[in-house]
């Protein structure tokens, strides 16, 4: 079965997404995500000048070795924009593979280790009060683990905050330049305990909590943080820290038994290594887009099992329904899985261009036997929302110096 054609389509329902679509000449195509946040022409011209061209003509079901031609094959490694493309690559022959072999990707993989997928919700709010009545909401809902964020009095523009907006399309979706947002370690380590407290003490210890700091705090800051925290025994703090010194997360872990989550960010297997094999980590957040796709991803989660680290994918809105289509197979399968990131389904036009099968019910998804992901993208659909230059926002302290955002 040799690869025919591979087309790239960038389209905006809602906000920016890349995808990838590989065509066969057996008449079976498959579908990837391509989308780097605020990068995203920078992987269509790597995808269409320096990737699509080598595959024409190869077989489509070597996915091993089109995924190490693509990468060691390159020379040049690694980086957020180049396993974005091969990562969108891998995940369409993926696809394809299943729909040849007529099972769904789960079944390829090893097949089902659980009956569905446990998502946390996002929870978030202005006040520690909104924060408590929407966290409310989620638990009426059935959700058995979310995430918390409140803005921090005196801060504009607090992360994981909706900043007033309706949703994260209407937040994200267009911003032509980059907004900046202010931070104060101070400010937020005085602040945040007291929300953890107040939802332990309305809603209990059966609601799981997690947190993301998003590499604001240095690592002895993220370890004050982990202490502090103790008491409302949380589910994960994420990215506390950057990762860049993998012995900062040593710190943290000498000091606090506040589990940890890293590595959305992480683009290549080699990114967790030390911090999994030191057992620094607790969760590790790769998602199949900007992780290189399916195949790395199966090698990380069966190293990761060798240490008690459990698998816990990005989900963010930046990340098209096809790779959370691709998540919810590596979830079935993986028997080290923790539990997936859950923005919702997004808006009508998102689900109009993207259409697949996958159900919500008490805090779990469920999805098909379609084979391959169980994916349609709708390319005439695609073309009425154009890209839009949008950018992630940057974070200054409040005496200008530029901060991790
Ligand atoms: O801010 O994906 O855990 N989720 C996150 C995300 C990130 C965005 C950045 O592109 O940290 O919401
Ligand atoms: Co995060």
């Amino acid at each position: 079965m040799k690869i025919e054609d591979i087309k790239v389509y960038v389209c905006s329902p809602g906000r920016n997404f890349v995808t990838v679509k590989i065509f066969t000449d057996e008449g079976v195509y498959g579908l990837g995500d391509a989308t780097v946040n605020g990068r995203e022409l920078a992987v269509v011209a790597y995808l269409e000048e320096h990737v699509i061209p080598c595959l024409i003509g190869r077989d489509a079901h070597q996915i091993e070795d089109i995924w190490q031609y693509l990468s060691k094959g390159a020379y040049w490694q690694n980086g957020a924009i180049s396993m974005a493309a091969i990562g969108a690559i891998d995940v369409a022959l993926w696809d394809i593979k299943g729909k040849i072999a007529g099972l769904p990707v789960y079944q390829l993989l090893g097949g089902k280790s659980r009956r569905a997928v446990t998502v946390y919700a996002h929870v978030n709010g202005s006040s520690i009060d909104e924060v408590i009545d929407n966290l409310e909401i989620a638990i009426k809902e059935g959700y058995k683990v979310v995430r918390l964020q409140s803005a921090i009095p005196s801060l504009e523009g607090t992360y994981g905050t909706l900043d007033g907006k309706k949703n994260y399309y209407e937040l994200q979706g267009s911003r032509p330049l980059p907004p900046e947002q202010i931070w104060s370690t101070t400010k937020y380590l005085n602040f945040i305990p007291e929300l953890f407290k107040r939802a332990r003490e309305k809603f209990g210890y059966d609601i799981e909590l997690c947190h993301d700091i998003h590499s604001r705090l240095t690592p002895i800051e993220a370890a004050q943080l982990g202490k502090m925290l103790e008491p409302y025994r949380l589910k994960f703090m994420e990215d506390t820290t950057t990762y860049d010194n993998p012995e900062g997360y040593k710190i943290i872990r000498n000091h606090t038994t506040t589990p940890i989550a890293l590595g959305e960010k992480f683009n290549t297997i080699w990114d967790a290594k030390p911090l999994i094999e030191n057992q620094y980590i607790d969760f590790v957040r790769t998602a199949a887009t900007h992780g290189g796709g399916i195949t790395p991803l199966k090698k990380l989660a069966d190293f990761a099992a060798l240490y008690h680290v459990r698998m816990a994918p990005h989900g963010a809105p930046d990340l098209s329904p096809v790779c959370f289509m691709a998540h919810m197979h590596l979830d079935l399968w993986a028997p080290n899985f923790g539990v997936q990131e859950f923005i919702g389904f997004g808006t009508p036009e998102l689900n109009e261009v993207f259409t697949y099968n996958a159900t919500l019910k008490e805090g779990e998804i469920y999805i098909d036997d379609t084979p391959g992901l169980g994916i349609e993208f709708n390319e005439d659909l695609a073309k009425k929302y154009p890209y839009k230059r949008s950018y992630l926002p940057v974070s200054r302290l409040e005496d200008g110096t530029l901060w991790n955002w």
